[in-house]
């Protein structure tokens, strides 16, 4: 039964999705019961207090006990959702996040409208970022003076990172609040100016055995920005492709050759 939600879910991708859907589900099923309950409620109230059979209004009110204990019925099953679901799962997003050593680090920069993406490249730092080199060829900033800075690979729009790892983001923007959506890895963050905020997942599925388990051959993850931020905003989409180890490195490496001397 509670699979039926899941029907008009985006699909599960990174290993505490399931997690939150459960949640999302059961929020689901309070709220179809709640609706079902009131609406019928109302309807009742509609026909019983109807002025022909009620000439006269009542100033007492009507004093029912039934009312007051289906209030107490929905608190405690909210509270039981908030404290028993809620709260453990952001806190697992925000307080446990993986060990640095363990994870891949990746910058990601919002800006009107795109999203720029950092690797700390082969020293595992990243280099410096000044907002006096920005330009269209260094959207970032990156110094490449900086000695951590000269393997560090951008891209723009394009956020590649291996399966079955930890993914650790730090997530910045460069001008107005965006919001970073990668829906089917059931992760939403705020990007916010002179914050540096970390968010993580381990992605489950590649790319390609997504679009092998959904038929479509050009199945792609989205970075969606999930907050209004201009006129642009709705072309502000970028990509995330999950590969295996071995593609992820093969791609570390082509891009490496590509960085600007
Ligand atoms: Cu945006």
């Amino acid at each position: 039964m509670t699979n039926w939600f899941m029907n008009y879910m985006p699909l599960q991708a990174s290993q505490h999705a399931a997690e939150i859907d459960h949640m999302t589900v059961l929020v689901h099923w309070l709220m179809l019961i709640m609706f079902i309950g009131w609406g019928a409620f109302f309807l009742f109230v509609l026909v019983r207090f109807r002025k022909g059979a009620n000439p006269a209004a009542s100033y007492a009110g009507a004093k029912g006990k039934f009312a007051k204990g289906t209030e107490i019925v929905v608190a405690i099953i909210e509270i039981v959702l908030l404290v028993g679901y809620a709260i453990p799962a952001w806190a697992t997003r925000v307080r446990a996040l993986p060990a640095e050593n363990e994870a891949v680090i990746v910058r990601v920069v919002g800006e009107q409208f795109a999203w720029n993406i950092q690797y700390p490249g082969a020293d595992g730092k990243f280099g410096r970022t000044d907002i006096k080199l920005v330009s269209a060829d260094n959207p970032l900033g990156l110094d490449r003076s900086d000695p951590s800075a000269k393997d560090d690979i951008t891209t723009i729009n394009q956020l590649t990172v291996p399966v079955n790892r930890p993914v650790l983001i730090h997530l910045a923007s460069k001008d107005v609040i965006h919001s970073f959506g990668l829906y089917e890895m059931r992760i939403k963050q705020d990007a916010v100016p002179g914050l540096d905020i970390p968010l993580w997942f381990i992605p489950t599925v590649t790319t390609e055995e997504m679009r092998r388990k959904v038929g479509k051959p050009d199945f792609e993850y989205e970075i969606a920005c999930s907050q209004l931020c201009g006129l642009g905003h709705y072309r502000m989409r970028g990509f995330i492709n999950v590969k295996t180890d071995a593609e992820y490195r093969a791609f570390l490496d082509e891009e490496a050759k590509n960085i600007p001397k």
